[in-house]
């Protein structure tokens, strides 16, 4: 009995770092568009005067059989949204543009912070604040364009800015 008890506390415990990671409150918003599911769109507050923001995902997924890939983004918060992807490169941060994100059937992709992939906001309108809501269209290449409503909140597990968007 001890034994079996023991096990289920480390199943417990091995659950619970994804658990920690995820952003905000539990009442969680996601929305669908065709086989793709986006869970839980945020962005961070940006300092007074910051041009740039990030928007993130808790998960993107693809529930489908048939691989889809997200080509672009855009939003009246902000004059342009790319898709960036961070990389190290010689100890220094940097942000590349994708072309596109690929989303295989089946594929469940974190695009958290402090992870590698995210929308770039640039040229924002406004400083984000925290509690406000703003919407993004995304377009997907089977499963069309959707707007969704990203939640501007500070993530729990992390008081300081996302790598890369200190420019
Ligand atoms: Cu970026």
């Amino acid at each position: 009995m001890m034994r079996r008890a023991a096990g289920l506390l480390l199943a417990a415990l091995a659950v619970s770092p994804a658990g920690l990671l995820s952003p905000g409150p539990a009442a969680g918003h996601d929305f669908r568009a065709g086989a793709i599911v986006i869970d839980h769109p945020y962005a961070p507050p940006t300092p007074g005067g910051a041009t740039t923001g990030a928007v993130y995902f808790r998960t993107l997924k693809n529930t489908g059989r048939e691989p889809d890939r997200l080509l672009s983004a855009s939003s009246p918060a902000a004059a342009v949204v790319e898709l960036h992807r961070s990389t190290i490169e010689n100890d220094v941060m940097k942000m590349r543009q994708l072309p596109a994100l690929d989303l295989p059937p089946g594929a469940s992709l974190k695009v958290r912070h402090g992870g590698e992939i995210h929308l770039m906001l640039i040229g924002l309108k406004a400083p984000l604040k925290n509690g406000d809501r703003f919407p993004v269209r995304l377009k997907f290449e089977r499963a069309g364009e959707r707007e969704i409503v990203v939640h501007v909140q500070q993530p729990r597990t992390d008081g300081k800015p996302p790598p890369g968007h200190n420019h």
